[in-house]
């Protein structure tokens, strides 16, 4: 028998992007069940070409259910990821509310894939999209270099935001197109007037250093997050990582500059040789003839693109690289579908 899946937040913008993979990927799954909020039950999207109903979210959609892919806010996630693994179903949950779980896996198939096979919980996380945008060229050359530190600055992708968050960059840039704003203090926040949206300040003709809320001493929770599940991905609780965020006028794709430092002495030839040869990692590094990875060449891609890469000039055990890949794909969609393809492996190998 092939198991049964559930998407539980079919209709967002990350459910939507799971469904287009789950239609164009080796099909694994026998039924798969639709569910989201009330407010989006009835609906019809297609999955498999098969236009399928979207059913409200209730203890009754888990019967029957082998694996479920959860892409819900934080406290659905934490309400209803346990009455459904209290009915036996995997559950694979892009919430950031089981991720430092210590019985929770947080997983990223081309790092650690094995971590998803022990789950104490029948939960398994996948990581913050930020985190995802970097860590699989990051645990690659960790794995030849041996990583001994990060300091990383991300450049964030309006949709990290949620629709809200397109819906409000597009509204600003329509504003500020025609205003001659962006040469005055004030003038784009004039232009923009009161459409901030998620974000604290404008983002249209700026960026701006914060994502997420406040934690202790200056930090942000999305830092903090790129600290703790770098260090659970790749296994070293005690690994020093610096993030700074930084949201930018980009509608799709996070990008991160990297400095990583290593046990070992660092080449480019061997740094190359590497990320050329990773799963999922694409490379692209010859800026003498504009070659580098751009968020408007990687959207609507799935690999991690990878370039600028150069060792530090003060230390030979460091690397500096750019990185960027699709926040809704590789960031969200793509891992949690590759996780759950994973489970669904394990179910049917006898
Ligand atoms: C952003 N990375 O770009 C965030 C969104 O923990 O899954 C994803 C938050 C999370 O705003």
């Amino acid at each position: 028998r092939r198991p049964t899946l559930a998407v539980v937040g079919a209709t967002g913008a990350v459910g939507t992007v799971m469904l287009e993979f789950l239609s164009r990927r080796a099909d694994v799954w026998g039924e798969i069940r639709l569910v989201a909020s009330a407010r989006s039950a009835g609906r019809r999207p297609a999955v498999r070409g098969v236009e399928t109903p979207v059913l409200a979210l209730s203890e009754e959609v888990f019967d029957g259910v082998d694996v479920a892919m959860f892409d819900v806010p934080d406290e659905v996630a934490a309400r209803w990821a346990p009455i459904a693994t209290a009915k036996g179903v995997v559950v694979v949950d892009n919430s950031g509310a089981f991720r430092m779980d210590p019985d929770v896996p947080l997983v990223v198939p081309e790092v650690n894939a094995h971590a998803a096979r022990v789950r104490p919980r029948g939960i398994i996380s996948n990581p913050n999209c930020t985190t995802l945008s970097m860590i699989v060229a990051v645990g690659a050359l960790h794995a030849e270099f041996g990583l001994s530190g990060l300091v990383v600055s991300s450049y964030q992708a309006a949709s990290g935001a949620g629709k809200a968050g397109v819906d409000t960059l597009r509204a600003q840039l329509a504003a500020v197109v025609g205003a001659s704003a962006g040469t005055q203090p004030g003038d784009v926040r004039r232009a923009v007037g009161d459409t901030l949206g998620p974000f604290p300040a404008p983002l249209a003709l700026n960026v701006v250093p914060w994502v997420g809320s406040p934690r202790e001493d200056g930090w942000s929770s999305e830092e903090m997050k790129i600290r703790d599940e770098s260090r659970k991905i790749l296994g070293l609780p005690g690994l020093p990582v610096s993030a700074t965020c930084v949201r930018v006028p980009v509608i799709t794709t996070h990008s991160l500059t990297v400095h990583a430092c290593f046990e070992n002495e660092v080449s480019v030839a061997q740094a190359h040789e590497i990320l050329a040869n990773a799963p999922g990692v694409v490379l692209v590094d010859d800026p003498a003839e504009g070659e580098f990875p751009t968020p408007a060449d990687a959207v609507g891609t799935d690999p991690t693109w990878v370039g600028r890469v150069r060792r530090a000039l003060d230390d030979p055990k460091a690397l500096e690289f750019f990185a960027c890949g699709d926040n809704l794909r590789k960031g969200a969609a793509l891992n949690a579908v590759q996780i759950a393809e994973f489970v669904a492996a394990e179910l049917t190998t006898p």
